[in-house]
């Protein structure tokens, strides 16, 4: 459970590093659960993949879609709740309680996430906020979970984000990446800190938050995962179809893969 100066310092700083979550074992699991993944060793039909940009250009990167062959490269893959390692580290306790004190008993994910930069590669992701008409919800999603599957540096593009900009409010009604008269107003780089993080370790990330990351310059990927937990009752505007339920009431429970 958080304390209270805890929940202090995420409510001002819109961030809070949660430290070593997962267990050595859970760690591994998750590690080569993701190797398998992107190769195509354990495969789940409706996963989404998405490759990275050829060019290096946020703006370049392709549409996602089914698994297209096995490479090691996907810049993202989503759905990851489909999987029992990844469930169960999603289900942790802590993030339970975390969850618990914001949203109560019922709680569901918008996405359970891979972020991945390739060695020598990967994509500038923007500064941006999470949530907002993009996302289509009727309830703003309040935080998310972002942990590091291996180092995160300055060097292979580890988030930088700007303490307290979560207290400005969605930016834009549309929300993601904000417009370049925002990042000069609100991101200029002395107000702005790297997250680096240790393979393992956690940081809590209000949706509001600015956030960005750079390009990998190293010889290892950079990878991570990150979920995004709401309240329960969260609906689709258009379709009203409800999310993925972690914690209360018809919540997830793991399934074995297909193969
Ligand atoms: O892992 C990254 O580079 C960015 C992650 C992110 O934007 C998020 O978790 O919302």
């Amino acid at each position: 459970m958080l304390t209270d100066a805890q929940w202090k310092q995420y409510d001002e700083q819109g961030y809070l590093l949660l430290g070593q979550v997962a267990s050595s074992t859970q760690l591994i699991a998750m590690q080569d659960r993701i190797d398998d993944i992107m190769l195509g060793k354990v495969r789940y039909p409706d996963m989404y993949f998405q490759l990275d940009s050829a060019t290096g250009e946020y703006k370049d990167v392709p549409g996602g879609g089914e698994w297209s062959g096995a490479t090691l490269d996907y810049r993202k893959i989503e759905l990851l709740e489909m999987d029992p390692i990844f469930l169960e580290y999603i289900q942790n306790p802590l993030f339970r309680a975390i969850t618990n004190t914001v949203y109560g008993e019922n709680v569901a994910i918008y996405r359970a996430m891979f972020m991945n930069k390739p060695a020598h590669k990967g994509t500038i992701l923007p500064y941006h906020q999470d949530g907002g008409g993009i996302w289509g919800l009727d309830c703003n999603p309040l935080m998310t979970v972002w942990t590091a599957l291996n180092d995160a540096t300055r060097e292979n593009g580890c988030m930088q984000v700007v303490p307290g900009s979560h207290k400005l409010g969605l930016l834009s009604e549309y929300g993601h990446v904000i417009s370049e008269e925002h990042e000069r107003l609100y991101a200029q780089d002395d107000k702005s800190v790297y997250l680096e993080a240790k393979c393992g370790e956690a940081i809590l990330l209000h949706y509001w938050l600015l956030h960005r990351s750079g390009v990998n310059h190293t010889s290892e990927p950079r990878r991570a995962f990150t979920v995004c937990y709401m309240d329960g009752e969260t609906r689709h505007v258009k379709s009203g179809h409800q999310f993925p339920r972690v914690f209360g009431e018809n919540a997830l429970v793991p399934q074995s893969p297909v193969g």
